[in-house]
């Protein structure tokens, strides 16, 4: 630990303390947790004991869109009878207000994903014009995919012949298609025609079909501020059009553009959890969600120079690891290891063994500033649109024209920090193995049929009920509930009753450290069906899909399903269920919501911030089902709502009528055997 510097943060004497067993489920971190109060390191985990949340703002009904409020409408102990009397000052009611704070969460969520897909579309628009050498196309065969989504021609008639057009220009003809997505002025999206036909009609005949990314965003900021739009029903409705845009669009790009410009994921093995960390490496970790910093630091780090000058320095090499989702882009890729979670972010730096934490955009927690001064850590902020007040944090800005010079300095610099480790080293020794990197394209390989129809395999082992259904899981820790917990009894819940499960963000990261990822997991965690088709095709039963952007993959997949047939005409038509056990984000409720209108029965752990206007949250949790076919649930125990989502799979079945097939398979003979033991 760094003399002198430890005051900055120091736990006051009397303070009430986080248990380290309680707050989480992760020995790792309950060891560095520990550790952290030892040495007077605050961490979130204390902070959550010390603060407790705002009730009203909890139900959602706290309004401060104008500066006579904030207007406070909690619900009256012992509910609502008769009329709902509850007015701000303006006269909006409990569920004006809950809607307009339900769909700015939405707005944000999707405006982070979206920018982070603008950033990258920026970067494909550079490469393109050939103004920048530090990075190439990696995949033509997704370029030609979504240059035709984006209406660019791939081919033209010569002489009566059908060539090919000359690449470069089908390239920057893709990249500016691209770009103008987000603000083009007429028109819909062209990614909204990737959805199953029958869920493009519903979207039209409801009249969300969203314009442009940006202007469904800007949209909400104006239909709630203060007098404008005042009908729950008309505001969750723009919300509709801009988690659309959110997931059929910014996010899809955001996908689909990193897949061209750093190469379409493979499934790669590394290992997940704290104990990546080497205390004989340079280590350095990358947090954040934009795969354009991560992929240079990668490539520039994995460098003989750059391990050669680590050795100068008597370090044995360098240590790469990753925190959130920057860490699923890096582990999808090139199956660089995960440090760990959205709530393992300080615990890395505690370990007094991180030289350098280099973050990008998104869920960076400002305090990591406070516990680096605590420690040698060299705490570098790269973005223009994401910097820290604190005077110890060190921003590189970050830019594609000079991207490998700025990766070259940001590793060096971690390198020449090595030197600097104080005497309070300790990397807790757990870790699991993992297999990441699956996606569309990869889950047809492993799972489709060589002669009829990419997710023949899939589909088929859905209808005769070895696989009873396929779950998304997804989403964030959050230091209200004990980290980890909800994932991981979530997940294996469903595996248990035979319920595949697609991941990405958090929830991977948190089933990866418990080595649910692993093909070998199967035969300990999965009911019989399930367990028999991941023995046979060699998957895991939980399929790392990447970050959060890559829940658009999971979209993908879903079409995939109904394009292969025999499950109905619409993802609401199929054995499918989501589920945010620990979200936190806005990111998480934009994501949430494009599910529920994409046709998918979507269940929230913690809670969600509607509780306060009962007929807003009847409308969501409830009426939002015969619309869309999709509707938002909440349940805190993990194991009753895992449940609720077998539940709604179980109806799918029934209504398409593969009930008895499922049936049947339950009693084949190894599942006698396993009745009567
Ligand atoms: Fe209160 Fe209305 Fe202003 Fe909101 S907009 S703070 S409810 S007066
Ligand atoms: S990182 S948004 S905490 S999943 Fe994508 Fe994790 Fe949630 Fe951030």
């Amino acid at each position: 630990m760094t003399e002198g510097k430890v005051k900055a943060v120091k736990l006051e004497k009397k303070q009430k303390l986080a248990n380290p067993v309680e707050a989480s489920i992760d020995i790792a971190s309950q060891e560095m947790i520990a550790q952290g109060q030892k040495l007077g390191v605050e961490t979130i985990f204390d902070r959550a004991v010390k603060m407790k949340p705002c009730n009203i703002g909890v139900q959602g009904t706290c309004c401060k869109n104008c500066s006579m409020g904030p207007c406070r409408l909690p619900l009256p102990k012992g509910g609502i009878e008769g009329e709902d009397e509850r007015k701000g000052l303006c006269g909006a009611t409990a569920n004006t207000i809950a809607a307009r704070n339900f769909i700015r969460m939405i707005a944000g969520g999707a405006a982070a994903h979206s920018d982070h897909g603008r950033c990258v579309a920026e970067v494909f628009l550079s490469v393109a014009r050939k103004e920048t050498d530090a990075y190439e196309i990696k995949d033509y065969d997704k370029l030609l995919a979504v240059a035709e989504y984006l209406g660019v021609e791939t081919t033209v008639e010569i002489d009566g012949e059908i060539e090919d057009r000359d690449l470069d220009e089908v390239t920057l003809e893709t990249a500016e298609a691209a770009i103008n997505e987000w603000g083009k002025p007429e028109g819909e999206l062209l990614t909204l025609k990737k959805a199953p036909k029958a869920r493009y009609e519903i979207w039209k005949k409801q009249g969300v079909l969203p314009r442009n990314i940006d202007r469904e965003i800007v949209e909400i900021m104006h239909r709630t501020h203060m007098g404008v739009d005042q009908d729950y029903k008309n505001l969750i409705k723009q919300g509709t059009r801009a988690a659309i845009a959110d997931g059929w669009g910014g996010s899809m790009l955001a996908t689909d553009i990193q897949d061209i410009l750093f190469g379409t994921p493979y499934p790669v093995q590394s290992e997940a959890n704290l104990g990546v960390m080497r205390e004989d490496h340079v280590n350095l970790i990358v947090h954040g969600h934009e795969p354009v910093l991560s992929e240079m630091i990668v490539a520039v780090a994995e460098t003989q120079e750059m391990i050669d000058y680590a050795k100068t320095k008597g370090a044995k090499g360098i240590q790469l690891s990753g925190i959130c989702c920057t860490a699923n882009e890096m582990l999808q890729r090139h199956g660089i290891p995960l440090a760990g979670t959205f709530l393992q972010q300080e615990l890395a730096i505690i370990t007094g063994a991180c030289d350098a934490m280099v973050v990008d955009i998104q869920c960076i927690m400002q305090n990591l500033a406070n516990v680096a001064k605590c420690f040698h850590t060299k705490l570098i902020t790269t973005h223009p649109i994401a910097k820290m007040e604190q005077d110890n944090v060190i921003h590189i800005e970050f830019d594609e024209h000079h991207a490998l010079e700025d990766a070259k300095r940001i590793v060096k610099m971690a390198i020449d920090n090595f030197e600097k480790r104080g005497a309070e080293v300790m990397i807790p020794q757990h870790k699991a193995s993992v297999v990441a990197g699956f996606g569309v394209e990869s889950i047809e390989y492993h799972l489709g049929g060589t002669f009829r129809g990419t997710y023949y395999t899939l589909n088929d082992n859905i209808i005769n009920g070895r696989i009873r259904g396929v779950a998304g899981v997804v989403g964030c820790n959050n230091a209200r509930t004990r980290h980890n917990e909800g994932h991981l009894l979530v997940v294996k819940e469903l595996i248990k009753n035979d319920v595949i499960v697609l991941t990405t963000g958090c929830t991977a990261i948190a089933c990866a450290m418990e080595g649910l990822l692993t093909p070998e997991s199967a035969a300990v965690y999965c009911g019989p069906g399930l367990a028999e088709v991941c023995e046979t095709v060699g998957i895991p039963p939980v399929l790392h899909l990447g970050s959060c952007v890559d829940n658009s993959r999971i979209l993908l997949a879903a079409t995939e399903v109904i394009k292969a047939g025999g499950l109905g005409n619409d993802i609401s038509d199929f054995p499918v269920a989501g589920s945010a056990p620990e979200w936190m984000s806005e990111k998480a409720i934009s994501i949430g919501h494009y599910f529920v209108v994409s046709g998918v029965y979507t269940v929230f752990g913690v809670t969600l911030p509607t509780s306060g206007a009962p007929v807003f949250h009847n409308y969501i949790t409830k009426e939002l089902e015969d619309i869309y076919g999709g509707m938002w649930d909440v349940e805190t125990d993990p194991i009753k709502h895992a449940h609720m989502m077998i539940a709604h799979i179980d109806k799918k079945r029934k209504e398409l009528g593969i009930d008895r097939a499922r049936e049947r398979v339950m009693m084949d003979m190894a599942s006698r055997q396993a009745l009567e033991t």
